[in-house]
């Protein structure tokens, strides 16, 4: 990647708190919010991936990247949640078993509140029996999965499988993404969509709601 601009060195350092004030600097002068996650705050947290891959950085590094981001996030959370729109409909969304990733989930999360999605928010690390229990119970429309791990994707069929045993895989439409998910891995496990980031999953949701239930919806 080329130069770093000084939100993204403030994500890559793990410093949050210039994080929180140059995002802040941002919303005031104008720039609007899905803009400086999708050109600056996403960008910067796949430079911190390539250190890490790279053996430059470790764990904490990417703890504290990750918690820069999240104050980052958390500035621009209020403007995307505030659709005034009425609900139109329920998604229950979570991090597979095994897999603790959830900053792209959360920004998922506040694209559909910010589109006017009711969110059941079950959090990370989430066993496949409470995911079905959740559906059984909760009856949302559309259950979101996220997996950020090559080892942890296969959960995602494993999910699958497990609404289809239960007898609930046609009381619930499944959208599923994360980093190493793809439309192909999507489809060839029956999943209705596939988004390959929050704001195109809050677009895929609502689109699964209006009519065309019975299509496979790509984003
Ligand atoms: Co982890 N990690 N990590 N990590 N981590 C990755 C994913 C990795 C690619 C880094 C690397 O090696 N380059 C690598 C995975 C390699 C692989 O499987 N192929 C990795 C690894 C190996 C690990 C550990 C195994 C490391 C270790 O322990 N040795 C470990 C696993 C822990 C576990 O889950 N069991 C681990 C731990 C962690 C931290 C806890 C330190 C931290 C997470 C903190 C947190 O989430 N609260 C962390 C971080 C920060 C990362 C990177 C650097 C950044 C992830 C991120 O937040 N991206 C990541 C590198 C990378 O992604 N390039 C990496 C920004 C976020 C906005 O993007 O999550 O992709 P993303 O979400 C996007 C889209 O994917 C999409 O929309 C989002 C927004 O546009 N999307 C959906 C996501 N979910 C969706 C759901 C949908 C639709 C779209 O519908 C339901």
């Amino acid at each position: 990647m080329s130069a770093l601009s000084p939100l993204q060195e403030a994500v890559v350092v793990g410093d949050w708190d210039k994080a929180a004030e140059l995002t802040t600097q941002g919303v005031k002068s104008g720039r609007d919010p899905r803009a400086i996650i999708d050109s600056e705050l996403q960008p910067a947290m796949a430079v911190v991936g390539d250190k890490f891959s790279d053996g430059e950085y470790f764990l904490p590094d990417m703890l504290m990247a990750a918690r820069a981001m999240t104050s980052a996030v958390e500035v621009l959370k209020p403007l995307l949640g505030q659709s005034g729109v009425a609900t139109i409909g329920k998604v229950a969304i979570g991090t597979v078993k095994g897999d603790v990733h959830d900053i792209g989930k959360n920004m998922v999360v506040m694209f559909l509140k910010g589109t006017g999605f009711d969110v059941l928010d079950l959090g990370v690390d989430v066993p496949t029996e409470r995911l079905v229990d959740e559906v059984k119970r909760e009856k949302p429309d559309i259950l979101g999965l996220s997996a950020l791990l090559t080892t942890t994707m296969p959960v995602l069929d494993t999910v699958i499988q497990a609404l289809k045993a239960a007898g609930m895989r046609s009381a619930v439409k499944v959208i599923v993404g994360g980093a190493p998910v793809t439309q192909h891995y999507a489809d060839l496990i029956g999943a209705d969509g596939y988004a390959d980031n929050a704001g195109k999953a809050a677009g895929l949701c609502k689109r699964l709601l209006t009519g065309k239930h019975n299509a496979k919806v790509k984003e």
